[in-house]
């Protein structure tokens, strides 16, 4: 027996993004993103901080994006394998280059809209309700090209477009939405988060926070939209959580462990309180950024708060404001964190720190009271198929297992928490890497880092645990 319950209608479910799982990048009209411009290895990673040297992809080179899993041709096999786990929920973001290729098209591209409206289908003919994404690391190339992405305002209507587009177009069918996924992703990988190219370091702040600006103008934009035009939606922020430890009890460390949860929490501060926090003005006098702003913006952006907030909980930070620590210890994830010797690490250096889940969500509930939304958790590991074709993934159950204790622990807390839709439910190409060895999936999907494979689908052991849970609404972990 447990200490807690989830809620009847709690939403159980996985998280996939349109770069990462559907492949046929350039079919049925869709025009390139910045995902399409990613390939493997350390290339990758320089782009995604914002060093760019090319906008179009190079000939031969590999590009995961590309294929993907090929969900675009095999969503139905892939969607009814989620209704045998019992799937409430499946989180999906909408390619913006499917429904306007350059970004700023006249009129939207029926083949594109056509295509997630069978997605839609599907899901809601398997009693899968869609949580749908606008944008997940996904800028049209145009937009770079043309205007330098989120620098320019010009991309707030472009976006404001967009959104009333697919707002009207699926109001029937999809009930929650999130602007921008892992918005605070700007200022770690801009090029990723925003399609930023830096070329001068020494303007990088100044870029990324106007370009922020711009992002959380069209993201106040978006749900006032989404409310006009579907008024029974609910529409979340989406933030990368995961607290900041301080490494030892010096106030130096608490303090900039707060200074730190602040870089963040600065995103969801504007989104759901509505105004940028006091804060703001002395970081960005200190910082020396000037934010220009319509005189509209701040009316914006205070009438037009998220309904909930959607965060990604994978791990969380420690940090030190002592050299020697830094020195010595830093682990693998982009927000720069030092070794935690109270936690565990995966394969990637990610922490494994269930209980960091439990406090990130006390955190975020007692700062926002608004309903909490898991759109992200899950384990990167690398899965052996055994020569019978199983995969024993019990390393997975554990971490999901923890965590899902940890969530019924912080509903108990007294934390509202609507649904968890846990990452990749099916084996998709990694954002931070771009390679198909970093698995998280229930479901194998027979695919190698250089795109070799048959693409067949194998069910793992973790596939019927989680049936399982769903089951038993998390009852049996
Ligand atoms: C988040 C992203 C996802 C995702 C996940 C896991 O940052 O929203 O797109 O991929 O992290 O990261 P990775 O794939 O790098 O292991």
């Amino acid at each position: 027996m447990t200490n807690y319950s989830f809620p009847d209608n709690f939403l159980w479910g996985g998280a996939i993004a349109a770069n990462q799982a559907e492949g046929g990048y350039l079919e049925g009209g869709k025009g390139l993103t910045i995902v399409d411009l990613l390939p493997t290895g350390e290339k990758r990673r320089e782009i995604m901080k914002g060093k760019v040297t090319s906008l179009h992809p190079l000939e031969g080179a590999y590009y995961p994006s590309h294929e993907a899993i090929d969900f675009y041709h095999r969503y139905k096999e892939d969607i009814a394998l989620f209704a045998e786990m019992g799937f409430k929920a499946l989180r999906v973001s909408i390619a913006w280059a499917r429904i306007f290729p350059t970004g700023e098209e006249e009129t939207p591209n029926e083949a594109g809209l056509q295509f997630y409206d069978d997605l839609f289908d599907e899901l809601l003919k398997h009693g899968i309700e869609p949580v749908v994404t606008l944008a997940h690391f996904d800028v049209p190339v145009n937009l770079i090209e043309k205007y330098g992405s989120w620098r320019s305002r010009k991309l707030v209507p472009l976006f404001e477009t967009y959104a009333k587009t697919v707002f009207t177009r699926y109001k029937e069918k999809v009930k929650y939405w999130m602007t921008f996924n892992e918005i605070n992703m700007l200022l770690h990988l801009p090029f990723l988060g925003a399609g930023l190219v830096i070329e001068e370091e020494a303007d990088r702040m100044q870029v990324q926070y106007q370009a922020a600006h711009h992002q959380l103008v069209a993201s106040a934009l978006a749900v006032k939209a989404c409310h006009e035009i579907i008024p029974d939606a609910k529409i979340g922020c989406m933030l990368a959580a995961g607290m900041f430890y301080p490494y030892t009890c010096n106030p130096e460390d608490v303090f900039l462990a707060m200074e730190k949860d602040r870089e963040s929490f600065f995103f969801i501060d504007v989104q759901s309180r509505g105004a940028y926090p006091a804060y703001a003005k002395r970081f960005f006098k200190d910082n020396r950024i000037t934010i220009t702003m319509e005189p509209e913006d701040e009316k914006i952006l205070k009438e037009h708060t998220v309904d909930y907030i959607g965060f990604s909980y994978y791990s969380s930070r420690t940090t030190s404001t002592d050299p020697e620590v830094v020195k010595n210890a830093t682990s693998g994830n982009v927000f720069g964190s030092v070794s935690n010797p109270y936690v565990s690490k995966s394969e990637w250096g990610w922490t494994i720190d269930p209980k960091g889940f439990r406090i990130t969500a006390n955190q975020l509930y007692d700062r926002y009271q608004k309903p909490l939304f898991v759109v992200e958790n899950g384990l990167g590991a690398v899965d052996t198929v055994a020569s019978e074709g199983e995969i024993s993934d019990d390393y997975r159950i554990d971490y999901l297992r923890r965590h899902i204790a940890e969530m019924g622990e912080a509903i108990e807390d007294g934390v509202e928490i609507i649904g968890y839709t846990s990452w990749g439910p099916i084996d998709i190409v990694s954002a931070s890497s771009g390679e198909m060895k970093k698995r998280y999936g229930y479901i194998y999907v027979d695919r190698d880092n250089e795109g070799k494979g048959t693409l067949q689908r194998i069910k793992k052991k973790s596939f019927y645990w989680y049936k399982t849970v769903i089951e038993s609404n998390g009852e049996k972990l």
